[in-house]
């Protein structure tokens, strides 16, 4: 058996989905910008697609919704943006942000703060959350935007955007946030809270790879990121990824309908796996499950190195993730576990396992299984390299795993 626990950091491309791309790729190939029969034989999918993603997260006419590449090219879009117009040509010179950010955002902010921008970096509380208050004491007359995640990637702990998206009306603060991980997993209704941009990205709902949205509130001025044939009404350029374009918006309306029930499903096989790998001795998991997104569980388990259980897990066929960086042969710490306030050595233990509406019943008894194999395994190692002298073996390879 081959089981996929890594939801987080992409999805299967639904068989629906793929289908519907299809004429996209063979008969329906024109350029929806040319004039003839070809190009406009792909503007119906089009208008579809883009009323599906409407109607998927409730966004108002007045809205814009705009097809990018990835989440990553509408977060640097929104940040470098605002950089351009409210700090570059305005009298701003702040934006706030969290720690826990993914690195799209927080590679944008060190970019930006190496051109003058000033940014404050949030800590979040050990929910792994940015409190409101904690904000709002941070905005000042010079911010010019506020980027907080809608949900977190490593932790799935959900924060409290109706309450910052408040704070940041009623202090006239451009508000974004990357809801990458919200989407079909929690309702997100941009009529029911107050919030100017939001990314998007298709594969990791069950969509395809490579295509993106921003969601611009009112329609509002943003500077584009790439200019070039005006496509978008000028505000992203390049020629419409159509295929992508349609999947997307297909992948969204089967990500969204029925959300509370699929949620549910997957919420009890998601409780039910955490419910059993907690009984292993000295294990934690991150944050409380009702404030988290139903799919995602971020486990420490004391004395057992993250990599190695990477390790171990995908010998046994099971795809997971630690979210540690593994750039050289340091292994290094979970940054966001450290952000919460874990210890160095607890923030070396972390496995995120992430579920999707396709993981099974049988997929979840054989990890429960494997899972504490492994445990045992790398506990019963590291007591007898205890007992010898220290050495560096052994972490090498596990670094191969990335
Ligand atoms: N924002 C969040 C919150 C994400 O989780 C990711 C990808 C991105 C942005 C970037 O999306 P992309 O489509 O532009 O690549 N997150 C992860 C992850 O958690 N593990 O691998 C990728």
């Amino acid at each position: 058996m081959q089981v996929y626990l890594d939801n987080n950091a992409t999805t299967m491309c639904d068989p629906l989905v793929v289908e519907a791309m299809q004429p996209f790729f063979s008969e329906l190939y024109g350029n929806p910008n040319s004039l003839h029969k070809f190009g406009t034989a792909s503007h119906p999918a089009i208008t579809k697609a883009i009323d599906q993603v409407y109607t998927a997260i409730n966004a108002a006419d007045a809205d814009d919704i705009i097809f990018t590449s990835c989440a990553t090219e509408s977060n640097n879009w929104v940040l470098q943006s605002v950089f351009t117009d409210h700090i570059v040509n305005g009298d701003k010179n702040h934006i706030v942000t969290t720690e826990v950010e993914h690195p799209s955002v927080l590679s944008t902010c060190k970019f930006l703060e190496e051109q003058g921008v000033k940014v404050t970096y949030l800590p979040v509380n050990d929910q792994g959350i940015v409190e409101a208050h904690t904000v709002k004491s941070f905005i000042t007359e010079k911010t010019a935007l506020v980027s907080i995640m809608w949900a977190s990637n490593e932790t799935g702990m959900i924060n409290p955007i109706g309450e910052i998206g408040e704070i940041c009306k009623e202090k006239g603060v451009l508000f974004h946030s990357d809801a990458v991980q919200a989407v079909g997993k929690i309702p997100v209704d941009l009529q029911g809270v107050h919030v100017d941009f939001v990314s998007f990205s298709a594969h990791k709902f069950h969509g395809p790879k490579g295509i993106g949205a921003l969601y611009i509130k009112d329609s509002q001025a943003l500077s584009p990121l790439l200019h070039g044939g005006e496509q978008m009404d000028g505000r992203r350029s390049g020629t419409l990824n159509v295929p992508s374009i349609v999947g997307m918006g297909l992948a969204m309306e089967l990500a969204t309908k029925d959300l509370e029930n699929t949620m549910a499903k997957i919420r009890a096989k998601r409780d039910y796996l955490e419910d059993e790998l907690i009984k292993l001795s000295d294990t934690f998991v991150v944050g409380d499950r009702d404030n988290r997104t139903p799919n995602t569980i971020l486990i420490s388990i004391r004395g057992v190195e993250g990599e190695g259980m990477l390790w171990d897990l995908n010998n046994g066929q099971i795809g997971a993730s630690t979210g540690s960086a593994c750039a050289s042969a340091d292994l290094e710490a979970n940054t966001v576990m450290l952000a919460i306030g874990a210890d160095n050595e607890l923030a070396h233990t972390g496995i995120r396992l992430s579920l999707s509406r396709f993981t099974t019943d049988e997929e979840i008894e054989y990890t429960i299984n494997h899972f504490k194999e492994a445990v045992a395994r790398l506990r019963a190692i590291s007591s007898s390299f205890a007992k010898q002298a220290p050495t560096k073996g052994g972490e090498a390879q596990a670094c191969e795993m990335h």
